[in-house]
């Protein structure tokens, strides 16, 4: 398949794009097997909303990311797996092995019990087994919902409920750096309030001792000597639901974000092969977790469509010690790598001498995903990482967008530190302000909304789609919201400068204050608790709470570690405030609206403007507060 390769032929892409969508994804989409064609390419509405994308076709995602491949890539590798010890051994799985796991892993779902339109739960450690269960829904057109497995036995609950799943496959346990993770165990914990799931499916990873629950349990390595590989894949509709995946807003729990299988396939594979200028025979790294959205894009779907080679990474980036990554590189002739600022910062800030051993001349393209890149961060990635000779791509996206939005092509845009630049073909970004108007020119800034549909955008909230359109589509009408303000500087490029509603980042993780107040809440000691996000040097956001007490605690080391056990237990580790302070109220508007902006500043230390406070029922706690942070 043909991508970009010079600035004006991205202009000129760009416009055609905007000036005829259609014909343009029509185009992209020709490049696929579809088992039929599409009546028509779109359909769309934002009020309801309503987006259809290639109507009327039928395809199988896992044909066009593994049976299209067999002949001409049947012996190259599609998935290198590097283990989180470094001395265990490396395995590569062909396209043509790939094809066959799959159809297997198909054949065990079916064999317990799955169907087409069924959700399935994963809940597994980043082994070849997750990617290739993942694929294994899709094959028989089952909806899979990966969840992170740092999520805890509630988290996971919720979620398995959410979607009423009937089968969860997970792993006995999980390593990750020194720590060995017991998943089947937070299963069974989860499972006891889960009466939807009928199977769960148990990889052998650790051999550490599990509880198997006769009639519900089965070991997937039994079941596979049960099954043959042949399966055909199921043909599916283009707008039917390919999978949810549970992503958090500013209010309420994680909602179930939805994609479709024509739309999401032709938008995963033509965005990593033009930011990445993927070329035949690369090898590609992306070290995010298959638990979030830059896992099923690309380390999954979008490579394996543009068949490449995908590096799988068990491990974290600072096992056995800090130069893991530059380790991994170096091993497999990593060619291009896609990351997270807050490990390029963690790595930085270890020291050099933990680079320095590595050659790292293999690497063309670096990557950086999920939370804006600092320019100090973006300099050492360029400089100790790239040598000065490997363009980054600083690409912004969401878990509701499916695949990268904004971002350079590599070694076509010309570069701006800390700039996710510009919109790909068919993206159509725009800024409006406080009432609504769109921002024209440049030089300006404002909350960033797109204004005409692309083939991989959010369908739907699981279960309710009234809150995909509360959410994204009624705070600018006709218009999605991103809920991300930007820039658009005088050379037209983007920066985005953060969420402008109540999500923070932390390390590239996105939670609502709101989920977190809940778990900090459930502390019996707790009254009421108010959190925000404050700036902080590795995650890029940290967690502050402000929690009201019943009563005083004796000893705040305890009191802390308590907190931190209730939200490990109510959300997962990765959402454990950085600092909990003790207030006796919370700054409220009349009508009891928490005023973050000023517990925003306190927690950056800032207080010598707070701004308007005159609404505020009762301004002396803000004074109290003050002097409790030691900012008095
Ligand atoms: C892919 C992913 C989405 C939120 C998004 C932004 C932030 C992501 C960038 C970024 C600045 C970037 N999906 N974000 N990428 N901010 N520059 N390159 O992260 O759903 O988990 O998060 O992440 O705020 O709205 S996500």
């Amino acid at each position: 398949m043909k991508k970009i390769n010079s600035i004006e032929q991205y202009q000129s892409q760009y416009e055609k794009s905007v000036e005829n969508p259609e014909s343009f994804w029509a185009e992209k989409a020709e490049n696929f097997n579809w088992i039929k064609k599409w009546d028509k390419v779109l359909e769309w509405e934002f009020n309801t909303p309503k987006i259809e994308w290639f109507i009327g076709g039928q395809l199988n995602i896992t044909e066009n990311c593994l049976d299209r491949h067999l002949e001409s890539r049947g012996n190259q590798t599609a998935i290198l797996w590097e283990p989180n010890d470094p001395t265990e051994q490396a395995i590569e799985i062909t396209y043509n092995e790939l094809h066959n796991r799959v159809c297997s892993f198909a054949n065990v779902l079916k064999r317990n019990g799955a169907k087409k339109g069924d959700r399935i739960c994963l809940y597994m450690p980043m082994t070849p087994e997750l990617a290739i269960a993942t694929l294994a829904c899709a094959r028989i057109g089952a909806i899979h919902s990966v969840v992170f497995a740092g999520f805890s036995a509630r988290s996971l609950e919720d979620r398995i409920k959410d979607a009423t799943c009937n089968i969860i496959v997970t792993a006995d346990g999980g390593y990750r750096g020194a720590k060995t993770i017991e998943l089947k165990t937070i299963v069974d914990k989860a499972l006891e309030t889960c009466p939807s799931i009928k199977k769960s499916i148990v990889l052998k990873r650790t051999g550490g001792e599990v509880n198997m629950k006769t009639g519900r349990d089965v070991w997937l390595h039994e079941e596979l000597n049960q099954v043959d590989n042949i399966c055909p894949a199921e043909k599916m509709n283009s707008e039917d639901e390919l999978f949810v995946l549970y992503t958090s807003g500013s209010t309420g729990k994680p909602k179930g974000v939805v994609h479709t299988c024509g739309g999401y396939m032709v938008y995963a594979e033509y965005s990593f092969r033009n930011v990445f200028q993927y070329q035949e025979g690369d090898i590609y790294w992306c070290t995010a977790d298959i638990g979030w959205i830059t896992g099923h894009t690309y380390i999954v779907y979008g490579p394996l469509l543009a068949g490449a080679t995908t590096v799988m990474f068990e491990g974290v980036p600072t096992y056995p010690d800090a130069g893991r990554f530059w380790e991994i590189c170096d091993k497999h002739n990593v060619n291009l790598f896609y990351t997270a600022p807050t490990a390029i910062r963690a790595l930085q800030a270890r020291g050099n001498q933990f680079v320095n051993p590595y050659s790292l001349s293999s690497l063309r393209v670096l990557g950086s995903v999920g939370e804006p890149i600092n320019e100090e961060a973006w300099h050492w990635y360029n400089d100790k990482i790239g040598k000065g000779n490997c363009p980054i791509v600083d690409t912004w996206w969401q878990t509701e967008t499916g695949g990268i939005m904004i971002s350079p092509l590599a070694g076509i845009t010309a570069l701006k530190p800390s700039y996710a630049t510009l919109p790909l073909p068919g993206i159509q970004p725009c800024l409006v302000d406080s009432d609504g108007n769109e921002i024209e020119g440049n030089d300006v800034q404002g909350n960033l909304c797109i204004k005409f549909p692309w083939p991989s955008m959010i369908r739907t909230t699981y279960g309710d789609h009234d809150r995909c359109k509360q959410v994204y589509f009624s705070t600018y009408k006709g218009k999605y919201f991103t809920g991300d303000g930007c820039r658009r500087d005088e050379d037209g490029y983007y920066r985005i400068t953060g969420r402008v509603d109540d999500v923070i980042n932390v390390s590239g993780h996105r939670f609502g204050t709101a989920e977190i107040e809940a778990a900090i809440d459930e502390h019996e000691n707790v009254v009421e608790t108010a959190v925000v996000g404050f700036p902080h040097d590795i995650k890029g956001q940290g967690i502050y709470a402000y929690a009201i007490c019943h009563s005083q605690p004796t000893d705040m080391d305890t009191f802390i570690k308590e907190v931190n056990k209730t939200v490990i237990e109510f959300i997962g580790p990765i959402a454990k405030p950085d600092k909990i302070l003790i207030v006796s109220g919370l700054p409220k508007t009349r009508s009891g609206k928490i005023m973050r902006r000023i517990l925003r500043k306190i927690a950056e230390g800032d207080v010598s403007n707070l701004g308007d406070t005159s609404t505020l029922l009762d301004p002396s706690v803000v004074e109290e507060i003050k002097t409790s942070a030691g900012l008095g």
